[in-house]
């Protein structure tokens, strides 16, 4: 069968940091199968675009759409423009948001299918019912329309053996296309090497979705796919994008130590929590890693515990004065508007900003915690009438945790934050690229401290 794909239009359409690995893993699995299969990624398209690639590509028998909750308009409008070209094939919608609300799906689109969670198995079990005109009540992980009524099936179990899946479609992905890493002029690739996380971070939807048990894919597994991406593709820069690659210290200093052995010329960073050591830092240097970003959160304890972080203020400050020891750049993920902010613990923030100095900050754009669906914020919200099920129907904008103040109130916290840390960072910029630049041979980093300074002298001058 012919199996289309798609990431759909972001609202404002703009390049895409990565392809959408989600939908390269469910078509790994489809192509594996037997069927054609083409991954359309129309983040940065218009709807006339998709419209005239859809009008172009081979007819397809299934339509498959992620759905994400900040774009769920978006795959909504998608399904309906699928089920207007082509009104023969099934559609399949998949993703985060159509698995915490099936039903939704069913009602603001034409949809044939949602399936739910992780989504290889269900999507080629799916296939092959289709491709057989048979009975899909046996597909666990389900959700589908049968005589006017949505029939769920019993839940998917997770998939432990993730080396069991086939590498996802790189192959379909143009990776000039993509922004890659924003720091780094090298070709950059994401992979993901595990899937859940163990911690439960009220307003994180990940560990809800993925579990709380952390299923590793095998070192040799994830060497096979970095070494296709650089063989292949032309990477020579990977962004592991594991909730949490760092909890695992061996796994980290084993994947080191494989990439080293591949005298590879490739550079790396990756996301993690702050329980980290110096060991493990020196390993991940040593083979390619120049940045790790953290999910610190905030500054305050008492945000942090009201937040369900398993991390101090102390663990922080430590990982950031360990990263500098092992002279890889340690970056900051901040929240404000958490619930029990208020302008004393966003202050605590500030403060410990100018402790650890990261080597970037991110402004806080939208202040306030984003409410996402199966966390404890959401159900905290709902308790709390912030929120009501169907409002995801009614609107597809985003909600924030607005339970203690306004969005403006919040809008003063973030403007106070961005305020404060942007001094903070034209000291610590200026004294890093005095000291960086006398030390660095490395082009790639000077012609980013030139353009650090480039931005810096912009700012001041205004
Ligand atoms: C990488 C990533 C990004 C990258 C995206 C790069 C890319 N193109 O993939 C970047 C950095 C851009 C990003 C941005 C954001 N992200 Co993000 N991101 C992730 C992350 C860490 C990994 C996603 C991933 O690749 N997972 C691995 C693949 C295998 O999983 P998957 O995509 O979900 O697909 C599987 C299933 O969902 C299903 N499936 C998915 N689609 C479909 C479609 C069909 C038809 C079928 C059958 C099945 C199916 O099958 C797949 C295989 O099992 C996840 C956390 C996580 N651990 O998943 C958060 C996550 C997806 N992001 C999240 C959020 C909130 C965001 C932001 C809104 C953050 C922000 N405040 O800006 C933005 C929104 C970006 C946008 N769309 O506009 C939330 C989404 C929650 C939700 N309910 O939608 C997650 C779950 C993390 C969290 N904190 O809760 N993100
Ligand atoms: S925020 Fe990070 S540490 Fe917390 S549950 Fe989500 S992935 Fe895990």
């Amino acid at each position: 069968m012919n199996v289309v794909l798609i990431n759909p239009p972001r609202i404002n359409p703009s390049r895409a940091d990565f392809p959408p690995l989600g939908l390269g893993y469910i078509g790994a699995v489809a192509q594996q199968a037997g069927h054609q299969v083409a991954i359309l990624d129309a983040a940065a398209w218009s709807w006339d675009e998709l419209r005239d690639r859809l009008i172009h590509s081979p007819l397809p028998d299934v339509v498959g759409v992620t759905c994400w909750t900040i774009e769920r308009g978006q795959a909504w409008q998608v399904l309906r423009l699928a089920r207007e070209l082509f009104p023969q094939a099934k559609l399949a919608a998949g993703g985060p948001h159509a698995s915490a609300f099936p039903e939704h799906v069913f009602i603001k689109t034409p949809a044939d299918y949602v399936v739910i969670g992780e989504g290889e198995h269900t999507f080629r079990e799916l296939l092959d019912a289709i491709a057989g005109g048979g009975d899909v009540s046996a597909i666990t992980g389900l959700a589908y329309r049968l005589d006017g009524k949505i029939i769920r099936t019993a839940p998917r179990v997770f998939e432990n053996n993730l080396d069991s899946l086939p590498m996802l479609l790189h192959e379909q992905f143009d990776y000039s296309q993509y922004n890659g890493l924003y720091d780094m002029s090298r070709r950059a690739a994401a992979v993901m090497t595990s899937r859940g996380c163990p911690f439960q971070c009220i307003y994180c939807s990940s560990s809800a979705y993925w579990g709380c048990k952390m299923r590793k894919r095998s070192i040799p597994s994830v060497m096979a796919e970095v070494e296709y991406l650089y063989h292949e593709k032309g990477i020579r820069a990977i962004l592991f994008f594991d909730d949490n690659l760092l909890i695992d210290s061996r796994r980290c200093i084993e994947l080191s130590q494989a990439l080293l052995e591949r005298k590879l010329d490739l550079t790396w960073a990756a996301e993690g929590t702050v329980k980290i050591e110096l060991e493990t830092l020196k390993w991940m240097k040593k083979s390619g890693c120049y940045r790790i970003d953290f999910g610190i959160e905030s500054g305050s304890p008492q945000i942090l515990k009201n937040i369900g972080k398993k991390f101090t203020v102390e663990d922080n400050c430590r990982a950031f004065e360990l990263c500098r020891q092992a002279d890889i750049k340690p970056n900051a993920y901040l929240i404000v508007g958490s619930p029990g902010e208020t302008m004393h613990t966003v202050k605590e923030t500030i403060q410990m900003m100018r402790k650890i100095q990261p080597e970037r900050l991110l402004p806080i754009p939208q202040p306030g915690l984003w409410i996402l669906p199966g966390t404890e914020l959401y159900r905290m919200s709902l308790e709390k009438g912030i929120i009501k099920e169907e409002d995801w129907l009614n609107s597809d904008e985003t909600f924030f945790y607005t339970a203690e103040y306004s969005r403006n109130d919040l809008q003063k916290f973030a403007d106070e934050f961005n305020l404060q840390n942007q001094k903070t960072m034209r000291g610590s910029i200026l004294r890093r690229l005095a000291s960086k630049v006398l030390r660095d041979k490395d082009k790639d980093a000077i012609r980013q401290w030139q353009r650090r300074l480039r931005n810096l002298l912009a700012k001041i001058a205004k």
